[in-house]
């Protein structure tokens, strides 16, 4: 009887557990033992022409501790990278800021917004519609993943049919 392989496969169906858990998470707040950490967001389609791309994340802490949004990664684009931006407005301009990490406060928000804080996304080309896999990486070491949707840069919706 292998002793090591029974302990680990409850080990490995609890992290599943967790992992899959904290994956709707942010639809509602319901389910609170779970929600310590809710995520949403949504990345933006590709303007023609253009190498860059953003998305946009909201964190809510619903703990007393502190987190680190360290880096994302582009699961499904092996090719492609993602840094965490600032933008600061000076004078009329604004300029975009590379960072090495951002706070989530305890009992607190990170929120990215179109001219303020955002992921800038670099090699891959995103349509309307699409979905996104992204990981996201934080200080202490959890990985939690969630998949965004790729909203179109016109969200008026008077320009939707023109899209597909
Ligand atoms: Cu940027």
């Amino acid at each position: 009887m292998n002793k090591a392989y029974l302990f680990a496969l409850p080990q490995l169906l609890l992290s599943a557990t967790l992992l899959f858990a904290t994956l709707p998470a942010w639809a509602q707040d319901t389910d609170a033992q779970h929600n310590q950490l809710t995520i949403r967001g949504f990345a933006t389609e590709t303007p023609p022409g253009a190498s860059v791309g953003a998305a946009y994340l909201t964190l809510d802490n619903h703990t007393d501790v502190p987190r680190s949004l360290r880096s994302i990664v582009l699961s499904q684009h092996p090719q492609a990278t993602a840094s965490l931006h600032t933008t600061e407005h000076h004078e009329g301009i604004s300029r975009m800021r590379a960072v090495d990490a951002l706070d989530v406060p305890a009992q607190g928000q990170l929120e990215m917004q179109p001219g303020g804080l955002h992921v800038m996304l670099h090699g891959v080309r995103l349509r309307s519609g699409e979905t996104l896999p992204i990981q996201l990486i934080f200080a202490d070491g959890q990985i939690l993943e969630l998949e965004l949707p790729v909203k179109s840069l016109m969200s008026d919706k008077k320009h939707r049919h023109h899209h597909d």
